[in-house]
Parts: structure tokens; sequence; C-alpha cells
């Protein structure tokens, strides 16, 4: 063994061992129990980010552990490949997307395998590749048969002088990123996934998802955000249909002042018909950006239509406004106005002159004032009629079924998830496999003309989809009638590869979607990722995952049974992010470190939930820890030439001391890393373990063999965090083959076994002393030891003892 710790040198030596010998390639085997071990596949943009290092590590280290405890383990690596910056930096920097993608994971690649994180390679996948995308393409077919797929118009960014859809990421200040154009609303027809169809399902399932953080759970249910309501319709005599409005507060109805629908309804486009004004107003509102982040904070801005409709229980009419705060893609594009009780239609009133009708009143004389904002909590009602008196939810019933048997309405249980729009008019994306007739309508490419590959060939310019300006792509004919057709120019969300991946993992070379094996590996036990996935990537996949049951694919349900969101990775105080300029590059630190002093630090710097502070000097302490651990080692096997074996009948008690230290460590770290996850004081108990061991200076035989047990035990603690030194480390204590194969090791009880324990003295229920009496004392000993303790005496001070109270194995009370 080398006196000096080089990581450059040794890390280099131990991956190469590990690939030469295939050491992570995951078979299936029914001896041992599977353990899929899943980290969040990154996107190829480059180079590694810390927050990638930190993600990483954390579920490598989970693997290895597992491993050791004698799991059959799975770690995949991947990449997704597809999506918007890569069509940036092709733009950027005149490079095609499919050069810039394969360079990057090339580069990033390199990067994993040099922090010697434990992938089987075998089944690396980039979504990218038509091997991937062919079995989505394949399976969005399966799904429109199945009426799970389906078209309709809904309202994009464009920008009326690129004459391109602008993702919302793209519109800056409502403007086009690129040229300042104002930003303008469009209805294209796009297609929709009908997650709704799973809403109850994706619902209810949450509460079995123990494995997962309450916080995920939580943003998940609101999310869905079902809701108990009523759907009723108010007539209008100059429509030929009635205004549909749904409202989760009927108990609010008899205080509708006004209604509003969105500038698309049919009732704003016949008002506009002989009013400019209103005209007008629906051309301002197709300006306008659709995101639900812009919706909420713009300014709300209306016209009235001079249309009327009757309020379904008391006969009134009310004024039907225009509003650019109703979209017409979500709900009915109508909604009942009640000013004195929601805020928005509060503001809209003022704003408008709209008159305000107060119908809720505080229960028992609390604040209901509505001269500054709305009352929205429920109450009582009055200025209601026959519902006056009531309770809100008594008066939500009574409504409900004063509607339903006048059939003006029913009650309706509602979701705020929306369907899943899929269209991206983009380049850099799987193709949508569909081909337009004229005569057969919506043909879906057949299975053997898949995958519909992405034309390599193509002008990025901004302008435009490249795809629709593609000489030949959009040309082909309608595989039904065989007669000229146009092929769909739109590619899928980047979300739906990220919503199987997890289940190709574990089938990556089967010449169909999934095979067998897929139902062998998943659920995935472990997912680690970022919390910024809590709602889209995580409810799509588990979407997803219902959906390749249904189809008969998976068996499973749910496809992550436990779920760690790591926390961000900051330099003072802020994310590291490139805008900001305070990133630390992994790469120099691994250069200048190596790659165990980088996983060290970013395990013990937080436990993995929290956020993580960058500090200069934590990856110099975690260096120098290392450094020390080497060379304790170092000494040890170099002043011992053969190891006695332990004689545990022959203990002195500094040697018990010791040894109980070493595998009451070993109690704790297993529980930290294999239950808690609390990486951070694992390590801490290791460091704690080498500082008692470093001055246990004992050269007896005895001593000997109990600080081999005790390196050997430190070395095997810390190899899944960093692997590589423990490695050489391992075979400097004696041991020829690979700590990676090694088991975990487990306590021995004998050695954790207290012969002595400190006992703490009370006086008057004051801490004044601490005893050691013999761990199998009785009570009676216990005490007499307590009273002739010299400390104690002192605070009893020669007063009478009246009570004695003993806590076995903690503390003695003594009231004087
Ligand atoms: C982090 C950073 C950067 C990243 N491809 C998607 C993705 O987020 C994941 C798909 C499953 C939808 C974490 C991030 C995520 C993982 C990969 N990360 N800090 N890709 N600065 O490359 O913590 O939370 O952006 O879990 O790394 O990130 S990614
Ligand atoms: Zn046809």
């Amino acid at each position: 063994m080398e006196e000096i710790y080089k990581p450059s040198v040794i890390e280099q030596a131990v991956q190469k061992a590990w690939e030469d010998s295939g050491s992570f390639k995951a078979v299936e085997s029914s001896n041992a129990e599977k353990f899929y071990c899943l980290s969040m596949f990154p996107y190829p943009s480059g180079k590694l980010h810390m927050g990638h290092v930190r993600n990483y590590t954390i579920g490598d280290v989970i693997s290895r552990f597992f491993r050791m405890q004698g799991k059959n383990v799975m770690q995949p690596m991947g990449w997704d490949a597809f999506g918007l910056p890569a069509e940036n930096a092709a733009m950027q920097h005149g490079v095609h997307p499919a050069d810039w993608t394969y360079e990057n994971i090339d580069y990033m690649r390199d990067q994993l395998k040099r922090l010697g994180f434990g992938y089987d390679w075998d089944r690396e996948l980039a979504t990218c590749d038509p091997s991937y995308y062919r079995w989505e393409q394949w399976f969005f077919i399966k799904l429109l048969e199945k009426g799970l797929v389906y078209k309709k118009t809904a309202p994009v960014n464009w920008c009326p002088h690129d004459l391109t859809v602008l993702a919302n990421e793209q519109v800056i200040d409502g403007g086009c990123w690129r040229c300042g154009t104002h930003v303008e609303r469009k209805e294209i027809s796009q297609w929709f996934l009908k997650i709704t169809a799973y809403a109850d399902e994706l619902l209810q399932a949450l509460d079995g998802l123990d494995g997962w953080p309450e916080q995920v759970r939580t943003m998940q249910v609101n999310w869905i955000g079902r809701s108990e309501g009523v759907e009723m319709d108010f007539q209008v005599a100059e429509m030929g249909e009635p205004l549909r409005i749904y409202t989760t507060r009927p108990d609010t109805l008899m205080g509708v002042t006004y209604l509003a629908v969105a500038a698309e309804h049919p009732l704003a486009l016949k008002a506009a018909h002989n009013d400019p004004n209103i005209a007008a107003f629906i051309e301002e509102c197709k300006v306008m950006e659709t995101s639900e982040a812009a919706m909420e904070t713009m300014e709300k801005r209306g016209v009235d239509s001079g249309i009327k409709a009757t309020h379904p229980i008391t006969g009134e009419q009310v004024p039907v406004w225009i509003a650019n705060f109703v979209l017409m893609g979500y709900g009915t594009g109508a909604v009942m106005a009640v000013p004195a009780h929601d805020q928005r239609d509060f503001e809209f009133a003022h704003k408008y002159g709209i008159p305000l009708k107060q119908v809720i009143f505080a229960k028992d004389a609390g604040p209901d004032d509505i001269s500054d904002h709305a009352f929205t909590d429920k109450g009582i009602l009055k200025n209601s009629g026959e519902f006056d008196g009531m309770t809100s939810q008594d008066a939500f019933s009574a409504i409900a079924k004063k509607l339903e048997s006048e059939n003006k309405g029913q009650r309706k249980t509602n979701f705020r998830l929306r369907d899943w729009g899929v269209s991206r008019q983009r380049y850099w994306g799987a193709p949508i496999p569909v081909i337009y007739c004229d005569d057969c309508g919506v043909v879906p490419v057949p299975e053997k003309d898949l995958p519909v590959e992405l034309p390599r060939d193509v002008v990025l310019d901004g302008s435009q989809s490249p795809l629709v300006a593609h000489p030949t792509f959009s040309h082909a004919a309608c595989p039904k009638c065989g007669k000229d057709g146009r092929r769909e120019t739109d590619t899928f969300d980047t979300f739906m590869e990220s919503s199987w991946y997890f289940a190709r993992f574990a089938s990556p070379k089967a010449d169909k979607m999934l095979d067998e094996n897929a139902n062998y590996w998943l659920p995935v036990d472990q997912y680690i990722g970022g919390i910024e996935h809590a709602i889209l990537h995580l409810l799509y996949s588990r979407f997803f995952n219902k959906l390749l049951r249904d189809e008969g694919l998976l068996v499973n349900d749910e496809p992550f049974k436990k779920l760690l969101t790591q926390g961000m990775v900051l330099k003072d105080g802020s994310k590291m992010s490139k805008s900001k300029g305070n990133t630390v590059d992994p790469q120099a630190l691994i250069d200048e470190y190596g790659a165990d002093t980088v996983r060290l630090f970013i395990m013990f710097a937080a436990p993995p939930e929290q956020s993580l502070e960058w500090s200069d000097s934590g990856v110099e302490g975690a260096f120098r820890f290392l450094r020390r651990l080497w060379k304790q080692v170092h000494l040890h096997v170099t002043h011992s030439q053969a190891i006695p074996a332990l004689d545990k009948e022959s203990l002195n008690s500094d040697q018990k001391a010791i040894r109980r230290q070493v595998h009451q460590t070993l109690d704790k770290v297993t529980d930290d890393l294999g239950r808690r996850y609390t990486f951070n004081t694992a390590i801490a108990a290791n460091m704690e373990l080498l500082n008692s061991v470093s001055k246990f200076s004992d050269t007896s035989d005895n001593g000997l063999a109990i600080r081999q047990e005790a390196f050997e035990f430190i070395v095997l603690m810390l190899a899944p965090i960093v692997p590589h030194i423990c490695q050489h480390l391992w075979q400097g204590l004696g041991h020829s083959g690979s700590v990676i194969t090694e088991k975990w090791p487990v306590s021995d009880p004998s050695a954790l076994q207290q012969d002595e324990l400190e006992i703490v003295v009370q006086v008057n229920g004051k801490l004044r002393s601490k005893i050691l009496v013999s761990a199998s004392a009785t009570r009676e000993a216990i005490e007499a030891a307590a009273l002739n303790d010299e400390h104690t005496l002192r605070f009893i001070d020669n007063k009478p003892v009246k009570k004695i109270i003993v806590v076995p194995h903690k503390l003695v009370n003594i009231v004087v």
C-alpha cells in the first residue's frame, strides 16, 4: 500500500477494474430481492452541474448500500435528449441539434464515469434515438385507437413576425424573445392525451404512496384539484343555447350580478357583429399570453356584451360581460360572477361599476364588511329569498336540489386537471405519427412504417417550423387510400419521453415497447430527483404507468415506490446558476481533489432533502479526512505483519469500549444509509470513530485485532460514499477481493453489551452528578451508589431524604 493518498491514480484504476469486470451489469435473478434505483436522467445540456452531482451521488450511495445488503441492484442512466435547448444552441452556434446533443452526451457520460457512479451502461438510452421514440409513436397510436388521444384547438403563443409558435419561456415581457414583437394568442389544432380519464385514480392512489414526501403528494392533490360543485344553465334569449356555468359555491348563486365569457365564446362573437368596440376588445384579447402565471397576474379587463342572461332561480336579467381572464379551452368558457364573495369578481365589478349583492354573512358576528374586499368565507345566507337563514353548507344542497328538480342544473364533480396537450410546433422532438387525408381524415402511420424519423436536413433560423418548411417531410401518401396526404409536422412534448423511460431501462433492448423484464424490475424502488418535477413529470409518469398497465404491458399500478426529492445546491445563499454567475464546476474539483472528495463533501454538507450551501473549506475538509483515513490505515498495516485473532473473552475495559463504539457506529450507519437516508450523520459517526481509533494505541494482540476490525468496518461503511479509496484500503487491509462484492457487516451483540452504565443523579430535580453502575444493578444498589457519591452528598447537605425515584438505566432523583 502506498504511503500517500493519490486520488487521481487510484480512482482511474478502480474505475477501469469495474468496467473490465462488468461490475454493475444488472441481470434478472430469482435468488436475491431486486432493487431498482433510479435518479432522474439529465437533459444533455453541456456539462454536469453540481446539482446533478448531488442527485446522482445520492442515488449511487443508496444503490451501493443495498447491493452490499445483498439486493440485486439495477441502476441505469440515460439522456432526456429532445427539447428546445438543442434548437437554441443550433441557432446560436450553427451546430445541428443532433450533433450538439450527442457531443454533450459524450462529455457528460465521461463525467459520470469519472465520478464513479455504478451504472449499468448497457442499458443506456437517449430519447432522441429512433429506436426509443418509435415505441412512443407506437403507443400513441394504441391510445388513439382507444380514444385516449384526441385533437382540439388550443391557444398558443404566436409571433406574427417570425411566424412561429413560442414556448412560454420564449415569451419575455409579452414579446418574442428573438425579435421583441408583441406575442399573440392563436388558436390552433393540437393533440391531447386524456389524463382526465384517470384523474380519479391518480388522486385516490396518492394515499397508497407512503414512500413519497407528504409535500409532493399534497402538490399533486392540489394540481388534480377535485371539487364538488353545481353545473347550471342561464338562458339567453338571443342565443340558440343557454350559457352553462360551473361553480363550487352554489350557496352564493343569489349574489350573482353578472356573467363573464371568453373572448372566443360564440356569444362574444355574436355581440361583436354590431359593435366595433366589442370587436376591437376581442382582437386585443388575442394579443395575450396564455400561461397560467400570466393569466393570474395580468390586468383583468372586459366589455359589456349588451346581452342579458336569465338567472335560473330569480329569473332576473343579468348582464353578460366579455372578459380577458376567462379562457375558452378551460371548462365551458363562461363563469358566473359574485363580486361580493369572490375577490377577482370584486375587483372587476369595482372597475366597471357593476353592482354588488351580499348574500353571505359571518356566522357569529365576525367581520363580513365588503367595502374594500370580497367576503369569501362561508357563513349564513341573507338576501336570498327562500334560502335565507341557511348555512352555506345547507344552501349548497338546497340550491342544487332546486336546480335539479327544475331541470336547470345538477351537482357535478370537477377536476382542475386538464387534458395534457402534447403537440409542440418544434423541430427537436419525436414526430407525431399521423397522416391527414382529405378523404380518410386522420390516419395513424401503420406499425410497419414506424418509426417516423425526424429528418436531419432542416433549416433552423427561428422563423417557421423547420418541419413545415422541409421539402419532403410533410408529403406522405394516405396509408388507407393511397392518395396524397399531409404528414403531421408537430412533435411531442419532451415530457412524453420522460414519462416511460423508467420502464424502458428495465427492458432496454426489447424488440417491442417493453418485455417481461419490465415487470421484474418495476416498480422503481427508489427514485431520486428535484422537487421541480413534483407535479408534471411525476404525474405524467404515473399516468403513463397506468396506460401501460391497461395496455397489458405492465402489472403494477404505480411506477415509483419511494421518492426522495433532493434539495438545491446553493452558493452564497442563492441557487447556483449560470445567469447568477455563481456556479462551481464539478470538473475542476474532480481534477483537483478526486471524485471521492466531491462525493464525500456533497453527502456530508447537508441531509439530502435540505438545500446545501457550497463551501470551499468544506471540500478541503473532506479531502483532509480522506487523507487522514488513508494515513491511519497505512500506519496500521505497516506496523502489523500478521493480524492476530480477536480473543473476545479476555478484553480489558478500554478494548471493550472501543469495540463497542465500532459496533454501535455500524448499527447507526446501517440505519442512516438504509432507512433514514441521513448520509451526513453516517459520515460524522465514521469521523468520530476514526478519531477514537487513532487515539487507541494498544499494541497487544487484542489491540491489533480490534483496530483491524475497526478499519475494516470503517472502510465497508464508507464504501458506498467514497468507493474508490475504500477499494484500495480494503486491499491494503489484506483482502484480495473487491469491496463492492463484500456483504454489509452485522454488529456483534456481545460487543454492544454494556457492563457499566452512566446514570444521572438529581437532587430535587436538578442535575448534580453522574455515577457509573453495573448494567445489571438492582434498584437498591443504584440508590446506595447515589447516596455514596460525594458530589451528591454535598447537595444533600445533611438534609433528611424524603424520597428517592429511580428510572432504570437513566437517572436517580433524590428529594430532600
Ligand atoms: C439539480 C441542478 C440541475 C439538475 N430530464 C429532466 C431533468 O430535470 C428529468 C426528467 C425525469 C423529467 C437535478 C434535477 C433532476 C436531475 C436532472 N438537478 N440541480 N434533467 N442545477 O438535467 O438538482 O432536479 O435538469 O433531478 O438533476 O436534471 S436535468
Ligand atoms: Zn385517404
